[in-house]
C-alpha cells in the first residue's frame, strides 16, 4: 500500500523529513505540504509535484491525504493533531506533542475515544540503533538493575530567540523521553541546578544539569549544554548493579598522527540522527499503512510536558517539584 501523506510546516525539519519520505523511504507519497507561508508551501509542493495548503485542517481533511506529518511550530500541534484524530488519520506530530499538559490531555482523551493510537511522537532517540542496543543491554539483566543515566546533550550554538526555558522544554525534552524509555518507568521528582554560565551564551541559563527521581528510585542527571562550540554531542550512560552500558563514539574512523588520535563529532542533530529519523518514519509509515501509530505514543508526549513542566518550575524556584501524573489510559499500556 501507498501512503498518502499530507506535512503540515515545511520549515527546517518539515523539508527534512519531506526530503526523507520522498527520496529515501519507500511505500509513501507526499500529496500535500501546508505552511502559513504559502510562497514557501508553493516552492517545497512544486518540487515535488503536491498540492500546497495555507490552511492545515484543509489539508488535513483532504481525503487523498492518508496519514499526517505535523512540523510546524509547537504552539500550533494541538489543533492539528487533534484534527487529524477528528479524521480518524494517523498524525506524526514533531516534539513537543503540545505545548501545555492540559493541551496533551486534550488530546489523549481524543485518541482513547476514538479507539486506537493514532499519534506518534517524534522523539527519535527510540529509533537510534546505538539507544537501542542501550536498552536491550538492560533489558537482558546483564548489568543489574539500572542505578544512575546520565546523559549529555551538547549543542554548539543556539538561535538568538532560544531562551533559558528552551534548554528544558525544547533540549532536555529528548533525554527525559529517553531516561523514560531505557528506564521503563516514570520521573518522581524534578531539580535543577545551573553552572556558571557560558559566557558564549549572553544572559542565557547555560549549561544546566536536569536531576530526575525515578519512581524506583533511580535517577537521571542530563547535562544540557548549548553554546559549546565544538560539535553537537550526545553522551549516554547507565550505571547499574553489576555493570555499565555507555553509548560508544560515533566516528567511523579514528585518524591517528603527529602522536595523537582523532575522530570526527557529528555538526548537528539532523546528522548525528539522521538513521534515527529514517526508522522513525519507516516505522510510522508501516504503521499508518494499518491505519494506527506505533513508538512514542500521547502518553509519552504528555510524560514529557508534565517533567518539562517541573523542571521549568525547579529552575526558576531552585526548589525540587514533585511530578504527579494523571492515570494512565489502558490504551497506553
Ligand atoms: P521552523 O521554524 O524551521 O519551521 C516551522 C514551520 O512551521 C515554518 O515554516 C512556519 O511558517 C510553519 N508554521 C508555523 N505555524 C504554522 C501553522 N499554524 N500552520 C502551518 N505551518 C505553520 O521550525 P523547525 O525547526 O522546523 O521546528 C518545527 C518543529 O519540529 C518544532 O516543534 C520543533 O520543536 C521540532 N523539531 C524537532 C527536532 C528533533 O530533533 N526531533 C529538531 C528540530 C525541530
Ligand atoms: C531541537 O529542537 C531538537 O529537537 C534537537 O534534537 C535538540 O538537540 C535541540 O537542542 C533542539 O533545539
Amino acid at each position: 500500500m501507498t501512503v498518502k501523506v499530507g506535512v503540515i510546516g515545511t520549515g527546517m525539519i518539515g523539508q527534512d523529513h519531506i526530503r526523507r519520505l520522498t527520496q529515501v523511504l519507500t511505500g509513501n507519497k507526499v500529496v500535500a505540504v501546508s505552511d502559513i507561508n504559502k510562497e514557501q508551501a508553493d516552492t517545497v509542493a512544486g518540487a515535488i509535484g503536491a498540492r500546497a495548503y495555507s490552511d492545515g485542517v484543509a489539508l488535513i481533511n483532504d481525503s487523498d491525504v492518508d496519514a499526517v506529518v505535523v512540523t510546524s511550530w509547537g504552539p500550533t500541534h494541538e489543533e492539528y493533531v487533534l484534527a487529524a484524530i477528528a479524521a480518524g488519520k494517523p498524525v506524526f506530530c514533531e516534539k513537543p506533542l503540545a505545548t501545555t499538559q492540559e493541551a496533551c490531555l486534550r488530546i489523549i482523551d481524543a485518541e482513547v475515544k476514538h479507539g486506537k493510537r493514532l499519534v506518534q511522537v517524534g522523539f527519535m532517540r527510540r529509533f537510534d540503533a546505538a539507544y537501542r542496543q542501550m536498552k536491550e543491554v538492560v533489558e537482558s539483566g546483564r548489568i543489574g538493575a539500572p542505578l544512575i543515566f546520565k546523559s549529555v546533550h551538547r549543542n554548539p550554538s543556539v538561535p538568538p530567540s532560544y531562551t533559558s526555558d528552551m534548554a528544558i522544554v525544547d533540549t532536555a525534552v529528548h533525554d527525559i523521553d529517553t531516561a523514560r524509555w531505557l528506564l521503563d518507568e516514570e520521573v518522581k521528582a524534578v531539580s535543577v541546578v545551573a553552572a556558571r554560565k557560558n559566557s558564549r551564551g549572553g544572559e542565557l541559563r547555560d549549561p544546566i544539569i536536569v536531576l530526575m527521581e525515578m519512581e524506583s528510585g533511580a535517577i537521571a542527571d542530563i547535562e544540557v549544554s548549548v553554546n559549546i562550540d565544538y560539535a553537537y554531542d550526545i553522551g549516554g550512560e547507565i550505571s547499574a548493579e553489576t555493570g555499565v552500558v555507555t553509548l560508544a563514539e560515533r566516528n567511523r574512523v579514528t585518524v591517528k598522527s603527529g602522536g595523537e588520535f582523532h575522530g570526527k563529532v557529528t555538526a548537528d542533530w539532523k546528522e548525528r540522527f539522521v538513521e534515527a529519523f529514517d526508522v522513525e518514519f519507516k516505522e510510522w509509515l508501516e504503521a499508518a499503512a494499518k491505519g494506527t501509530a506505533t513508538g512514542p505514543s500521547a502518553w509519552d508526549g504528555y510524560a514529557a510536558a508534565i517533567v518539562t513542566d517541573a523542571g521549568v518550575e525547579a529552575a526558576s524556584t531552585g526548589s525540587r517539584i514533585k511530578v504527579e501524573m494523571k492515570e494512565k489510559p489502558a490504551l497506553y499500556a
